[in-house]
């Protein structure tokens, strides 16, 4: 009797003391079960020391342990670990070392798409382009070319090509190419008026959609909405990913169903030598039957700013560079010590099937969306004065239109590799920086048209100065169709505009 009130009174002090009560010790059987299941998700190393334990803490480890499953521990751990790879094998292909017979095959398969109205081109153009420096949107850039043609002019002479290429390989008389270009805020209004001052740059006004897309506010770094002025937050247009709710909420998806459109095409606009809806890559693309495609170069270096096509935890990934570890960067190829490891650079000319199109209402709101510090002029709440910071004062929140990438499995993604050369040249920094600027731009279109027409025999007069053919997209659209020029001799730098 007095042992069970002395327990008692132990028990109660202990309950006001603080002091844990003794819980219940667990029977051999109990204790037995619960480090089999521990072992057998491989968590067995917590009963390290259960035989040397007094009894109380054995059945306080006991009862800890019980309150997790090993099992989902192990889940949780597997969903936090980031482990990249590259592309497999199975999911990657390169232009440089196709077959030049597949590449016939996927063209004429991509020009067929074109013919039959089945081909829809995507453009990205609501970026507002600061690292430039200039005001007006990127697309009616002129970058120094002999025809001072505009970016825009020069993607829009390209799908021209491309629809009178493919009306005439399969006799029909307007193949269509309908041209949906995404615009932000601050672009809209300058690219309709640069649209319509330049007649829609002779395509037909009924296949071009001018879209917008969303914006979100900006945040300051104390997680406060921005006032741009009194009566107006500061707000930013919501990342190139804003394209997928885009797409669904303008109408252009819709559009594009009554069109009877199968592949899409979308692209950066700042990218001079872009092939607009390229039929090599519809063709490859449509013959793999895949959802996502994506086109990639080899990364200059470990520094360039580009996306890094990969896969993160088994699926089709981009780390873009802002986001990127040094390491990571920096790793070398285990086959290759003269490679990176990832070199396969985004170069945002992508890929989609109209049918991955109709499925963006069940992942487009799960996004991410990235930060990007900024210096947001805003209005202070608590003075009123108009403030214009120094330094970056708070965050822009935007999404990435690759983030796409991991919603498809691996087997319905591709990546193909091009030529720099031939197919990229973006227009970042102001003239003068000497890399991806107005004068790089310019000197590789002018590059390529002259290797077009030696290709084609013809003989481009040079001296250290004076390089360079430009060959009009109204001409060719890939090189193609120069014959006329064999034995000509033509003195750089060029304009050849005309077929004659
Ligand atoms: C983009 C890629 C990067 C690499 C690089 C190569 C993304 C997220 N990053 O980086 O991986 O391929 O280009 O040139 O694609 N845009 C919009 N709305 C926006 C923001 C951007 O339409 O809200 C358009 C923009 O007009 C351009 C394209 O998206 O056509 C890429 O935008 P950027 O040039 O600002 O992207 P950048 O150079 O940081």
């Amino acid at each position: 009797m007095a042992a069970a009130i002395k327990e008692t009174v132990s028990n109660l002090i202990g309950k006001f003391s603080g002091a844990e009560e003794a819980p219940r010790e667990p029977s051999a059987e109990e204790l037995q079960q619960l480090q089999k299941k521990y072992s057998d998700a491989g968590q067995g190393q917590v009963f390290a020391f259960i035989d040397e334990l007094p009894t109380v803490e054995k059945s306080r480890l006991f009862h800890q342990l019980s309150t997790f499953n090993p099992t989902r521990i192990n889940e949780l751990t597997e969903e936090t670990a980031v482990t990249l790879e590259p592309l497999p094998e199975s999911a990657t292909a390169s232009i440089l070392d196709s077959d030049p017979a597949d590449l016939k095959k996927w063209y004429d398969a991509g020009l067929k798409e074109v013919a039959d109205n089945k081909v829809a081109v995507v453009l990205m153009a609501g970026g507002q382009g600061t690292r430039l420096g200039s005001s007006a949107p990127k697309g009616c850039f002129d970058i120094g070319l002999l025809s001072q043609k505009s970016l825009f002019q020069l993607q829009a002479e390209r799908i021209a090509k491309l629809q009178e290429l493919a009306s005439k390989a399969h006799g029909v008389t307007a193949a269509t190419i309908p041209w949906y270009v995404m615009t932000s805020g601050p672009t809209r209004g300058p690219t309709e008026e640069f649209f319509e001052k330049s007649n829609y740059f002779g395509l037909d006004k009924k296949n071009i959609f001018i879209f917008e897309q969303g914006v979100l506010p900006c945040i300051s770094n104390e997680g406060k909405i921005i006032l741009e002025n009194k009566g107006k937050a500061a707000v930013a247009p919501d990342g190139n990913g804003g394209i997928y709710q885009a797409l669904v909420t303008s109408g252009a998806r819709e559009d594009m169903r009554k069109r009877g459109i199968k592949h899409i095409h979308a692209y950066c606009v700042d990218n001079c030598l872009v092939k607009v809806a390229d039929p090599v890559f519809i063709g490859f693309s449509a013959a793999h039957d895949v959802d996502i495609a994506t086109k990639v170069v080899r990364k200059r270096d470990a520094t360039e700013s580009v996306g890094l096509i990969l896969q993160k935890n088994g699926k089709p990934d981009v780390v873009e560079y802002s986001e990127i570890d040094k390491e990571t960067a920096e790793a070398k190829d285990p086959k290759n010590a003269d490679l990176l490891k990832y070199r396969a650079a985004n170069i945002v000319n992508h890929y989609y099937s109209f049918r991955f199109f109709e499925s963006i209402e069940n992942w487009a709101h799960q996004l991410p969306h990235h930060v990007a510090r900024k210096k947001i002029p805003f209005v202070n709440t608590e003075t009123g004065a108009a403030e214009k910071p120094e330094k970056p004062n708070g965050i822009k929140l935007e999404q990435f239109v690759f983030d796409v990438f991991p919603m498809t499995p691996l087997n319905k993604f591709a990546s193909i590799e091009v030529r720099r050369e031939d197919e990229f040249s973006p227009l970042k920094n102001a003239r003068g920086t000497g890399q991806d600027d107005p004068d790089t731009s310019r000197d590789d279109i002018m590059k390529q048209g002259q290797r077009w027409l030696e290709a084609a025999g013809g003989i481009v007069i040079t001296d250290a100065e004076a390089t360079g053919v430009e060959v009009s997209p109204l001409i060719s659209y890939g090189g193609e169709n120069l014959e006329f020029l064999a034995g000509r001799e033509v003195k750089a730098p060029a304009l050849l505009e005309k077929e004659e």
